[in-house]
C-alpha cells in the first residue's frame, strides 16, 4: 500500500516542493537551528514495481479510486475496496490484490477475500490511524511552539525549558505515541478541516504532514493560539501559518526589493519614498524597509556608543528587529486605514524608536546627551529615555498621513500601559472612531516586566470592556531573556513571559528576533489580526541583550555562560546582510556604502546638535493641546468664571434628575421614592450632594463639555445616591441615562462602571484626560483609601507630570473620605498625602475632591438655589454666617475646618451655648490655599484665638499643611491650636464607640481650653 501511496503522491506532487524546501532551509540557515528527524523538506520514495497494475497511466485511475475510497469505501467496486483494505492492513507487495469475484458468485468470492485479511481489524486500523493523524495535527497546533527554534542564542535558558512534548515528532520513535511507526510515514491520510497544511490538497502522506507541520509551527515562529475560544479566529490563524508557501520569498522578489531599498536609502536624507515589495507569501511586506530599519538601528546604536560611551542609553543591541517590527505594524495598519498610533514603551531601545520610528530629529536626540544645555521650560525635566514625542508625517509606504505619539513614561515599568489605552480611547471617542479603525495603540514591554507587573493584567482586563476597549492593542515584547540581572527561571512561574495575555484570548506569536523575515511576517499578521478582529495580540521577540542592563553594567558577574554565548553571537544585521549578499540580492559594496552614508547623516546631525544651547522640554510633548496655550506656553484662560445657572436651568436639570425621560420604562419602587425626594428638593429650591452633582454635570453638558465619570459602581454610586443609569425592571439590559436628555445639542455624558481595578483604571482615565483639555474626566474611588493601589499613577504621572514633561492634565479624583468607623484605615482617603504633593501653583492641575459619605444624606448638608444663581462662584472658604457676624469683637475663638466635621462642631457649639463666641469657617479649597479669604476671617475676629480642627490625628489629615499657612496669614502674631495626638492608623475607634469617642475627643480639643 505504501507504494501505491507513493505512486499517488508522485503522480500528484504537493504544490511547490522546491519552495517549501528552500523556505525551510532559509529559515534554518537564518536561525542556525539544529536539524531534526522531520526536516520540512519533501522526500521522494521508491518505485512501485511490486504492483505492476499501478504503473504508468493506470496510476491516475488508481489514485482517483483511492481518494474516492477514502471518502467512502462503498463508492468503489468491491474488489477495490478489498484491495485498499488489504493494502492498508499491511498486506505484503503483491498480496493485496484479489481477483474480482465471479459474476453470480460475488458472495462467495467476497467472503473468501474477507476471510483472508479480515475486514473488521483493517477498518479499525484505518480509523485509528486517521484519528492519530488528526491528533498529531492538533498537537502541533497546540504545542508546536514548544519546539520552535525561538532562541537566537540557542541556549533556550528562558524559553519553556522543559523537555519537548512527547506528542511532537522530534524523532521517529515519537510516532509510537500515536500507534504509528515508520512504515506509516508514506501512507496517505485525509486532512482534518481544522488544518490548512494541504493547501489545495485534502490528503497527504504522513511524512509530508509532519514536515509541513514542522514548517508551520516549529521554525522561527512559535504560535500560541489554541486556547482561543472562537473557532473562526483559530481558523484564521491556522491559515496564516499553515498554508504551504505562505512565508515564501523568491530570490527575484528580494532582488527587486533590495534594489529599491538601495536606491531609496541613498536618497534617505531627503525622505524619498522607499520601494514596497509585494511578496507573494507575505502579502505586501516591505522587505526593503526591513533591512533598512535593521541597518539604521544598528548604526544608530553604534553611533551613540561611539560618541557617548559612558552614557546610559539602554540600547537595543540584540533586538535589532524591533525597529522593522514596529515599522511593519505601522505600515500595515496605515494600509488598513489607521491614522493615529499611540505608543507606550519602557527604556530599552527608546531613543532608537524615537529616532527611527517616530522620526525625532537626530540632532534633538543627540543634544540630550549634552549636560551643559540649559532648560528653557519650567520644571526639572526627565532623563532622555523617558521623554515622549508627537509627530504627524507621511507614511512613506502608504503615502498616507499618520500621527505617531510615544507617551512619556516614568521609571515604573508598565505604568504607562493603561495611560496609553486611555489616551487611545479618548482619541477614538473624539473622532467618532467607534470601531478603532482610525486610532490604535502599540505597547512595548520587557519580558520581566510584562510577566511581573500586575498593571499589565489590569490593562488586559480593560481591553474588551465597552467603555474602555481600544479595539485591539498590538503588544510587542522585547524578550531578551533577562531582567536586569535576574534570570527568568527565578522571575516568573509561567512558561513564557507572555502568558498573561491568554486571559483575553489574545494570540501570541513568539518569534526568533534573529530571523527578520519571520519577525516581519508575524508583525504583518498581528496588524491584520487587529484590523480583522479588533482584539489584542502579542508579538514576543525572542532576542538577547548584547550589553549589560545599561551600557555601564557588567553582565558577566551574574550571567557568565549566557554572555559567553552572546559575545560569540553575530549581530542580526550582519547575518542578514551576509545572507542577502550570498543570495546575490545585494553586493558588499552597496552594503558598505550604506553604512558610510548613514554614519555621515549621524555625524552631520551631531554637528548640528552642538549649536543647541537650550533644551526645550516642550519639544518633547506627547499630547499637545492645540489652542489651549498662548505663545509663552501658559494656558490662555485661567480665570475663574461664575459657575451660576439661571433659575430656569436649575429647575430643568432638577426635573431631569428626578424623572425618567423615556416612555414605557419601569424603574424600581425604591428609586421612584428617591426621584420623588429629588423633585421635592427642587420644589424647595435646595440641592443635596447628588443633586448638586447633577446640576454641575448637566450644565456643563449643556454647554458642550464632554463628561466622563468612571470607577467602580459609579453608575449607581457606591452609596446609592447617584443613580445616573436607570435600569428597566422588566427588560434585561435596557437602561436610560437621563443626563443624556438634558438638551438637544448637549455633549455626550459617559458614565461607566469600571473593572475592579484602581491602578489600571486611574491610569486609563488619566490617559483619557490627556487627550483634551476641554473635557471633564473624573475617576471615583469606591472608598478614598483604595486610591493607594493606584498610587503609582498619582506619584509618577499626576503629581510630577508638569515638572517632568510640561504636561498638564485636568483629571478629577473623587475620593470618599470621612471617619465613620469603617475600619481603622479604611475611612481615610489620606488627604495628607495629596497635600504633601501640592504647591500654590494654580495651573491646570488635577483636582482631588474628598467627597462625603454620611453627608450624602445629612439633612443640613444642602445648598440653596440662591447659592447657585448667575454671578455666584465656587466658595473657596465658607465663612460663618451665624450670630457671630453681629458682634465679631466678642468672638473668642475661630475654628477653621473642612469636611464633615463642620456639622459636628456646629451641633456641639450649640449644645455648649457658644454660638456667639465661637466662629466656624470652612476651608473648601485647601490647595491652592485661600490666603486672601482666611485673612479676611482672621481680621474679622481680632480677639479670637485660632484653632484648626480635624477628625484625623495630628500626623495625618490637613494639619501639617494648614498650620504654617494659617500662621503665615496672621504673620505669626497668633498661635494655631490643635491637640489630637499622633497615631499610626487614621483613627483606632471602630463602629459604635467610634462616633462617641471621636466626637468627645475632638470637641474637647476644640472647645475645652477656651478662655471664655
Ligand atoms: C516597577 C519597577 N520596578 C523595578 C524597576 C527597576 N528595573 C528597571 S529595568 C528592570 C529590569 C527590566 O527587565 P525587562 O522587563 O526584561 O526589560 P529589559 O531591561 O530586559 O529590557 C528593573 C527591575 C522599575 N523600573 N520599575
Amino acid at each position: 500500500m505504501h507504494r501505491l501511496r507513493t505512486t499517488v503522491v508522485r503522480l500528484r506532487p504537493i504544490a511547490a516542493p522546491q519552495t517549501a524546501k528552500s523556505q525551510s532551509q532559509a529559515r534554518l540557515a537564518a536561525v542556525g537551528g539544529a536539524l531534526r528527524t522531520f526536516q520540512p523538506m519533501r522526500s521522494y520514495t521508491a518505485s512501485v514495481s511490486a504492483e505492476p497494475f499501478l504503473n504508468g497511466t493506470s496510476s491516475n485511475y488508481v489514485e482517483e479510486m483511492y481518494y474516492a475510497w477514502l471518502e467512502n469505501p462503498r463508492s468503489v467496486h468491491k474488489s477495490w475496496d478489498i484491495f485498499f483494505r488489504n493494502a492498508n492492513a499491511g498486506a505484503p507487495p503483491g498480496a493485496a490484490y484479489q481477483s474480482p469475484p465471479p459474476l453470480g458468485g460475488a458472495a462467495l468470492g467476497l467472503a473468501n477475500a474477507q476471510a483472508m485479511v479480515g475486514v473488521q481489524p483493517n477498518v479499525e486500523k484505518l480509523v485509528e490511524d486517521h484519528l492519530a493523524v488528526q491528533s498529531l495535527v492538533r498537537a502541533y497546533q497546540i504545542r508546536g511552539h514548544h519546539v520552535a527554534q525561538l532562541d537566537p542564542l540557542g541556549i533556550m535558558a528562558a524559553i519553556d525549558p522543559g523537555p519537548p512534548p512527547s506528542d511532537i515528532i522530534t524523532s521517529n520513535d515519537k510516532l509510537e505515541f500515536y500507534g504509528l511507526d515508520e512504515s506509516d510515514l508514506d501512507k496517505v491520510f485525509r486532512l482534518p478541516t481544522t488544518t490548512f497544511i494541504g493547501g489545495s490538497e485534502s490528503t497527504l502522506p504522513l511524512r509530508e504532514i509532519i514536515q509541513r507541520l514542522e514548517m508551520a509551527y516549529c521554525q522561527s515562529i512559535g504560535v500560541e493560539f489554541m486556547f482561543i475560544n472562537d473557532l473562526e479566529q483559530c481558523q484564521w490563524i491556522r491559515q496564516k501559518f499553515e498554508r504551504p508557501g505562505i512565508m515564501q520569498f523568491t530570490l527575484e522578489e528580494k532582488r527587486t526589493l533590495l534594489a529599491r531599498m538601495v536606491r531609496s536609502t541613498r536618497s534617505r536624507k531627503g525622505y524619498l519614498k522607499l520601494g514596497i515589495g509585494l511578496i507573494s507569501g507575505l502579502g505586501d511586506i516591505d522587505l526593503t524597509s526591513c533591512l533598512t530599519s535593521c541597518f539604521l538601528l544598528a548604526r544608530f546604536e553604534e553611533f551613540l556608543q561611539r560618541k557617548w560611551s559612558s552614557e546610559k542609553r539602554f540600547g537595543l543591541e540584540g533586538c535589532e528587529s524591533l525597529i522593522p517590527a514596529l515599522k511593519t505594524i505601522i505600515d500595515k495598519s496605515s494600509m488598513n486605514g489607521v491614522e493615529s498610533i499611540i505608543m507606550g514603551m519602557p527604556h530599552r531601545g527608546r531613543l532608537n524608536v524615537l529616532a527611527n520610528v517616530i522620526r525625532k530629529e537626530l540632532d534633538q536626540i543627540f543634544c540630550q546627551f549634552d549636560s551643559k544645555l540649559e532648560a528653557a521650560d519650567e520644571g526639572s525635566g526627565d532623563v532622555k529615555y523617558h521623554l515622549g514625542m508627537w509627530h504627524r508625517r507621511i507614511n512613506r509606504v502608504t503615502d498616507r498621513n499618520i500621527t505617531l505619539s510615544l507617551m512619556a513614561n516614568p521609571s515604573h515599568l508598565e505604568a504607562v500601559d493603561p495611560v496609553v489605552q486611555g489616551k487611545t480611547k479618548a482619541e477614538q471617542f473624539y473622532c467618532g472612531d467607534t470601531e478603532g479603525n482610525r486610532v490604535m495603540s502599540i505597547l512595548l514591554h520587557g519580558d520581566a516586566a510584562f510577566a511581573g507587573q500586575g498593571v499589565v493584567y489590569e490593562t488586559f482586563h480593560l481591553s474588551d470592556l465597552p467603555s474602555y476597549t481600544t479595539h485591539g492593542t498590538i503588544h510587542v515584547v522585547v524578550n531578551n531573556q533577562i531582567g536586569f540581572t535576574t534570570d527568568p527561571r527565578v522571575a516568573r512561574s509561567s512558561s513564557y513571559p507572555t502568558d498573561v495575555a491568554k486571559v483575553v484570548n489574545a494570540p501570541i506569536f513568539h518569534v526568533n528576533a534573529d530571523d527578520p523575515e519571520a519577525v516581519m511576517y508575524v508583525c504583518n499578521v498581528a496588524a491584520e489580526w487587529r484590523a480583522t478582529f479588533h482584539k489584542d495580540v502579542v508579538v514576543d521577540l525572542v532576542c538577547y541583550r548584547r550589553n549589560g542592563h545599561n551600557e555601564m553594567d557588567e553582565p558577566m558577574f551574574t550571567q557568565p555562560l549566557m554572555y559567553k554565548q552572546i559575545k560569540k553571537q553575530k549581530g542580526v544585521l550582519q547575518k542578514y546582510a551576509e545572507k542577502l549578499i550570498a543570495e546575490g540580492a545585494v553586493t558588499r559594496q552597496e552594503y558598505e556604502e550604506e553604512i558610510a552614508k548613514y554614519d555621515k547623516i549621524c555625524e552631520e546631525a551631531h554637528a548640528r546638535s552642538k549649536d543647541e544651547k537650550i533644551l526645550h522640554i516642550k519639544h518633547w510633548l506627547d499630547s499637545p493641546w492645540p489652542g489651549f496655550f498662548n505663545m509663552d506656553g501658559q494656558p490662555k484662560s485661567m480665570t475663574s468664571p461664575s459657575t451660576g445657572l439661571t433659575e430656569e436651568e436649575l429647575g430643568h436639570i432638577g426635573h431631569i434628575a428626578s424623572s425618567v425621560p423615556v416612555e414605557d420604562f419601569t424603574i424600581h419602587g425604591g428609586l421612584s421614592r428617591i426621584l420623588k425626594g429629588r423633585a421635592a428638593m427642587v420644589g424647595q429650591r435646595v440641592c443635596d450632594w447628588a443633586l448638586g452633582e447633577y446640576m454641575a454635570f448637566g450644565s456643563l453638558l449643556k454647554e458642550g463639555t464632554h463628561i466622563r465619570l468612571s470607577g467602580q459602581d459609579v453608575e449607581r454610586g457606591t452609596f446609592s445616591h447617584r443613580h445616573h443609569v436607570l435600569h428597566d425592571q422588566n427588560v434585561d439590559k435596557r437602561i436610560c441615562i437621563p443626563m443624556n436628555h438634558i438638551a438637544p445639542n448637549q455633549a455626550p455624558y459617559t458614565v461607566c462602571n469600571s473593572s475592579l481595578s484602581e491602578y489600571g483604571v486611574l491610569g486609563f482615565e488619566l490617559g483619557f484626560a490627556m487627550a483634551s483639555p476641554n473635557a471633564l474626566v473624573l475617576w471615583e474611588a469606591q472608598f478614598g483609601d483604595f486610591h493607594n493601589t493606584a498610587q503609582c499613577i498619582i506619584d509618577q504621572f499626576i503629581c510630577p507630570g508638569q515638572a517632568k514633561w510640561v504636561r498638564q492634565n485636568g483629571i478629577v479624583l473623587l475620593l470618599p473620605h470621612g471617619m465613620e468607623g469603617m475600619g481603622p484605615e479604611h475611612s481615610s482617603a489620606r488627604p495628607e498625602r495629596f497635600l504633601q504633593m501640592c504647591n500654590e501653583d494654580p495651573d491646570a492641575y488635577p483636582l482631588i475632591v474628598f467627597t462625603p459619605k454620611s453627608l450624602l444624606r445629612h439633612p443640613d448638608a444642602k445648598s440653596n438655589f440662591d447659592d447657585m444663581l448667575p454671578g455666584t462662584h465656587f466658595q473657596r472658604l465658607i465663612p460663618d454666617s451665624g450670630p457671630v457676624c453681629e458682634k465679631p469683637d466678642g468672638v473668642k475663638r475661630i475654628v477653621f475646618c473642612t469636611g464633615k466635621v463642620y456639622y459636628e462642631l456646629t451641633r456641639e457649639r450649640k449644645n455648649r451655648g457658644m454660638d456667639n463666641t465661637v466662629a466656624i469657617a470652612r476651608i473648601e479649597q485647601l490647595s491652592p490655599f485661600p490666603f486672601d479669604q482666611v485673612k479676611v476671617e482672621t481680621d474679622r475676629y481680632p480677639n479670637a484665638d485660632l484653632v484648626w480642627c480635624q477628625e484625623e490625628h495630628k500626623n495625618q489629615g490637613y494639619y501639617d499643611y494648614v498650620k504654617p499657612r494659617l500662621r503665615t496669614t496672621v504673620d505669626r502674631t497668633r498661635p494655631v491650636w490643635y491637640d489630637q495626638p499622633p497615631s499610626l492608623t487614621p483613627l483606632c475607634f471602630v463602629l459604635k464607640v467610634f462616633s462617641l469617642l471621636s466626637h468627645v475627643c475632638m470637641c474637647e480639643c476644640v472647645f475645652m481650653y477656651m478662655c471664655v
